[in-house]
């Protein structure tokens, strides 16, 4: 009897150690995969210029990701949007800024308020071109300021663990590296940044709380998962800034690190009002392609955070060959606009090489607006930026973003978006 148990025991144990998730980072053990050609998405009539791009191309690529992946915003008037400036500080940033909070709400009862904080250049010759991305865990963090308002905040980890954020007075300044105001608005921009548990909390309840919960309705296989929702509420903060006189809100580039790369990429992909659209280190479900499934893997990400992605993306766990559309073509959704992706040689799990094969391999659709629009074929070199207006840099460090990586997107949108002298 000992020894069946002990058997027992042990087949289990062998069958939980198989389950056990071992990412890749072995490019010989990349499975074959073909991509579609982003000029046909879904097998369909290839687009042969812009026109029939805009006509057929984009409008099916998009289907193909609100239907097996992101999800899509229920049909249907969203409630009426209001805003309230709640704070202003004149004298910002050592007198160089304005500093503002805004309250923006949805006019149902209870709905969510998203508390946007906006920095305005004070010298400018005109509205500002800006900087547009949500933060994790408060608007706190942006400076070590003490008139923020201070918010509670938190995010999921790997596993469902949620990492408590309250809001401490130690937390102010907290991301200042991640969120540098100051040198933004040296360089002529504005930056606007809310958090995005403010649009809906990064835990999964079942899509009661957050954006969600204003949509009451029965929820399908490509209903809208939170990145859908940060994203359409990007959009939403998009809205406000084009109601803000000192904001150019025809040169608002929409940032995000990370998951909220992720949403960048859908939120710019969506929204084609964003003149420039940012990820940084944004790996799978955002940049990355799925289907070299190298590092996080869409079964991986569809166990730790079931509430990211629509229900249909979970077909596709441990069976990313079958997917009909890939991260490539999500880029190819932003174009002709310009595109920055960026990665970390220390951000193996967000796949750096699969960043950027996703940027090249989305070429060909921008190739319709842009002559040469990458400029390189292999990708570049640790440290080194490359591109035109589609570019990538492979910062040296971990999974972040730093000043250096912001040097360089204030760089690019030097050359895109210039801030008018
Ligand atoms: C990780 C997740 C990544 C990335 C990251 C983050 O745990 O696996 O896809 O989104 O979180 O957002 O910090």
């Amino acid at each position: 009897m000992g020894g069946v148990a002990c058997m027992l025991a042990g087949a289990m144990s062998a069958g939980a150690a198989e389950k056990k998730f071992v990412p890749n980072y072995d490019e010989a053990k990349v499975p074959p995969y073909e991509l579609a050609d982003p000029l046909a998405p879904g097998g369909g009539g290839k687009a042969a210029t812009a026109a029939e791009w805009e006509e057929s191309g984009r409008p099916r690529t998009l289907e193909l990701f609100r239907t097996h992946v992101y999800g899509r915003v229920p049909a249907g008037d969203a409630p009426k949007l209001t805003w309230t400036v709640a704070k202003e500080n004149t004298e910002a940033l050592g007198g160089t800024a304005v500093r503002r909070e805004y309250l923006v709400r949805f006019g149902t009862e209870g709905g969510p308020e998203i508390r946007m904080l906006l920095y305005v250049p004070k010298k400018a010759a005109g509205p500002s071109p800006a900087f547009l991305g949500l933060n994790f865990r408060g608007n706190q963090l942006v400076e070590p300021d003490p008139d923020i308002t201070m918010e509670d905040g938190y995010i999921i980890g790997r596993g469902q663990a949620v990492k408590d954020h309250r809001a401490t007075e130690a937390s102010r300044g907290d991301g200042a590296t991640r969120w540098p105001a100051k040198m933004l608005v040296e360089r002529g921009y504005a930056l606007a940044t809310a958090c995005c548990g403010d649009i809906d909390p990064d835990f999964d309840d079942g899509f009661k709380n957050g954006v969600h919960g204003m949509f009451p309705g029965e929820r399908t296989g490509d209903s809208w998962g939170t990145v859908a929702g940060w994203a359409w509420g990007l959009s939403r903060l998009l809205d406000v800034l084009g109601e803000i006189e000192e904001v150019d809100a025809g040169r608002v580039a929409v940032i995000g690190h990370s998951r909220l790369g992720k949403t960048a990429l859908w939120a710019g992909a969506n929204d084609e009002r964003f003149a420039m659209v940012i990820s940084n280190n944004s790996g799978c479900g955002g940049a990355a392609l799925s289907k070299r499934a190298v590092g996080e893997t869409v079964g991986r990400i569809n166990t730790s955070f079931p509430h990211w992605f629509c229900t249909n993306f979970r077909r596709y766990n441990e069976n990313e060959g079958e997917l009909p559309v890939d991260q490539h073509q999500l880029i190819a959704l932003i174009a002709p606009r310009p595109v920055y992706v960026a990665s970390a040689t220390g951000d193996r799990w967000a796949d750096p090489k699969g960043e950027f094969l996703a940027l090249r391999h989305a070429a060909p659709v921008y190739a319709l607006y842009h002559d040469d629009p990458l400029g390189v074929d292999e990708q570049p070199a640790p440290g080194r930026p490359a591109g035109r207006v589609m570019r990538y840099h492979l910062r040296t460090g971990r999974h972040d973003i730093t000043e250096w990586d912001w040097r360089h997107y204030l760089d690019f949108a030097d050359r895109w978006m210039p801030v008018k002298q």
